[in-house]
């Protein structure tokens, strides 16, 4: 499948080296960066011929089949809607867009154009820990998930990190985890943030907790520190009416999260692949970029108050009589 990348930043080059040596079924053809120098210099790394200084211009190109969405959020929207446009799937990095009224925009497409074509690269679900996990909570292994513990450390991040990023960006991951492991939609969350480290990026209260209360009324705590410094430290544990699942315990602390999901990366893109190339689709899609993104939105809201915020989803579009939940699976 002739792939094309846009965004040569960390994210992109992240898949692009990926997609050049280690996907089977992929052909990468072009990559894409507004500062084109910079898309240049990573396609004579790889040998790609392909080389834009613009997205939209690769999503056109005849030689493009389907596209990753890599830039930066603000540019996800009209990039993810201009594949849709030109009937090519697409791969669209986390989120899917900078707010929950451009993600309906994307759900709302994407259902009127008929097709399944949005994947959003939420990749912990190709984790083979969170994989186990949800596989063991699904046999019935500890009986009703009743409540879970999640912890999301990163050493470090860039300075131009702010409040809402730490929520949309970071905690994004945990929302699209709880969703995902529990089979129910996030019905209401609330923010809490204690004594903040000397290390906190401006105006961030990190870290904080987030509380998510599912609309089966499991409730999940996600402690979100951003600035942790000793290292990029990921946790999940389930507690169940019988017994606690939880994901294994690494060896070493990561340094990052491109080490610590480095099998997940490769095998999201090789499960897109082989699912665009069969003619279905694989994980998250526009449904599950739009509900993250309300239920960050929501974890904004109570930051800035201080309290519970409700979070109200609009009917799936395409399945209006379905309940907007609980939904099972993605
Ligand atoms: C980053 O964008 C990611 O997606 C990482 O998985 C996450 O751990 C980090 O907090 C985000 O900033």
């Amino acid at each position: 499948m002739r792939i094309g990348v846009i965004g040569a930043g960390g994210m992109g080059s992240l898949h692009v080296r990926l997609l050049a040596s280690e996907v089977v079924g992929a052909e990468l053809v072009a990559i894409a960066d507004i500062a084109v120098e910079r898309a240049a210099a990573l396609a004579r790394e790889v040998g790609v011929d392909g080389v834009h200084g613009d997205g939209l211009e690769l999503i056109a190109s005849a030689d493009v089949e389907a596209v990753v969405v890599a830039s930066s959020p603000g540019t996800h929207e009209v990039l993810v809607l201009a594949c849709l446009e030109a009937g090519k799937p697409v791969l669209c990095e986390k989120p899917l867009a900078t707010s929950a009224a451009a993600g309906r925009r994307i759900v709302e497409a994407e259902a009127a154009g008929g097709g399944r074509l949005v994947d959003v690269g939420f990749m912990r679900r190709y984790d083979d820990g969170y994989r186990d996990l949800k596989r063991r909570l699904d046999e019935g292994e500890i009986g009703d998930p009743l409540v879970a513990h999640c912890v999301h450390r990163n050493a470090d991040i860039p300075p131009s990190f702010d409040q809402r990023l730490a929520l949309t960006d970071s905690v994004v991951h945990e929302v699209d985890v709880a969703r995902w492991l529990l089979g129910e939609e996030v019905a209401a969350v609330t923010v809490v943030a204690g004594r903040p480290t000397r290390h906190a990026p401006n105006g961030v209260r990190d870290p904080q907790v987030v509380l998510l209360e599912t609309a089966g009324g499991v409730v999940v705590d996600v402690e979100s520190f951003v600035r942790a410094q000793y290292g990029y430290d990921i946790r999940c544990e389930v507690v169940g009416e019988t017994g606690t699942l939880a994901l294994p315990v690494p060896a070493a602390i990561a340094t990052g999260f491109e080490d610590r999901f480095a099998q997940a990366y490769r095998d999201e893109l090789g499960a897109w692949v082989s699912a665009v190339q069969g003619g279905t689709s694989a994980g998250p899609g526009a449904w599950d970029g739009y509900a993250a993104s309300v239920v960050t939105e929501a974890c904004v809201r109570s930051a800035q108050t201080g309290l519970r915020s409700e979070v109200q989803l609009e009917p799936d579009p395409r399945s209006p009589t379905r309940q907007a939940w609980p939904r099972t699976g993605p």
